[in-house]
C-alpha cells in the first residue's frame, strides 16, 4: 500500500479554524508536506475550479474564494485522498451537520457554497491541484516526492 498526496484547503472563512484542522489533520496521521497562505485573484479561482464554469453557482464561488486568503496544504498518507475528503464531509455544510457531525465541514462549514474546506477528489485532482500551488514538485501516481525542492 502506497502513500499518496492530496490538496487540503481551508477557504477564506474557514482560516480562523485553521488550528482545529491541523490538529485533525495530525491526530488522523497525516503528514503535511507544504503549507502555504495566499490570496487567490479571479483568474486563478477560476482556472482551479474550471470543471464548476457552467455551473450557475459559479459566480458566486469565485466571489467567495477571493474573498480572503486560503491556507494550503499537502497532505501524505496511505490513503490520503479518499482519507481526507471523509474527514471534511459532505459538500452541503448543513446536510453534513446531521449526517455527519464530527466533519470538518459541520465544524466550520455554513452550506453548500460556504463550505470551510477543499479536498481533492481523487488521485489525478491531487496531482493537478497540487501543481497549481506547487508548481516546481513533480508528483508521480499522486505521490509528491520529498525529495524535490520548492
Ligand atoms: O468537491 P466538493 O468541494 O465537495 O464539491 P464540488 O461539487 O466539487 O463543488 C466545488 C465547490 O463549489 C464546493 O466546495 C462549493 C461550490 N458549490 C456551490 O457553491 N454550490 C453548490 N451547489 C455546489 C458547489
Ligand atoms: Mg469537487
Amino acid at each position: 500500500t502506497e502513500k499518496e498526496s492530496t490538496l487540503a484547503m481551508i477557504k477564506p472563512d474557514g482560516l480562523n479554524y485553521t488550528d482545529d484542522v491541523k490538529r485533525i489533520v495530525n491526530d488522523f496521521g497525516f503528514s503535511i508536506l507544504r503549507e502555504l497562505t495566499v490570496q487567490l485573484d479571479e483568474d486563478e479561482v477560476k482556472v482551479f475550479y474550471s470543471e464548476h464554469s457552467k455551473r450557475s453557482f459559479f459566480p458566486n464561488l469565485v466571489k467567495y474564494m477571493t474573498s480572503g486568503p486560503v491556507f494550503v496544504m499537502v497532505l501524505e498518507k496511505v490513503n490520503a485522498v479518499s482519507d481526507w475528503r471523509d474527514l471534511i464531509g459532505p459538500t452541503d455544510a448543513r446536510k453534513a451537520k446531521i449526517t455527519h457531525p464530527h466533519s470538518i465541514r459541520a465544524m466550520c462549514g455554513l452550506d453548500s457554497e460556504r463550505n470551510c474546506v477543499h479536498g481533492s477528489d481523487s488521485l489525478q485532482s491531487a496531482t493537478r491541484e497540487i501543481s497549481f500551488f506547487f508548481r516546481r514538485i513533480v508528483s508521480t501516481e499522486g505521490r509528491v516526492s520529498k525529495h524535490d525542492e520548492l
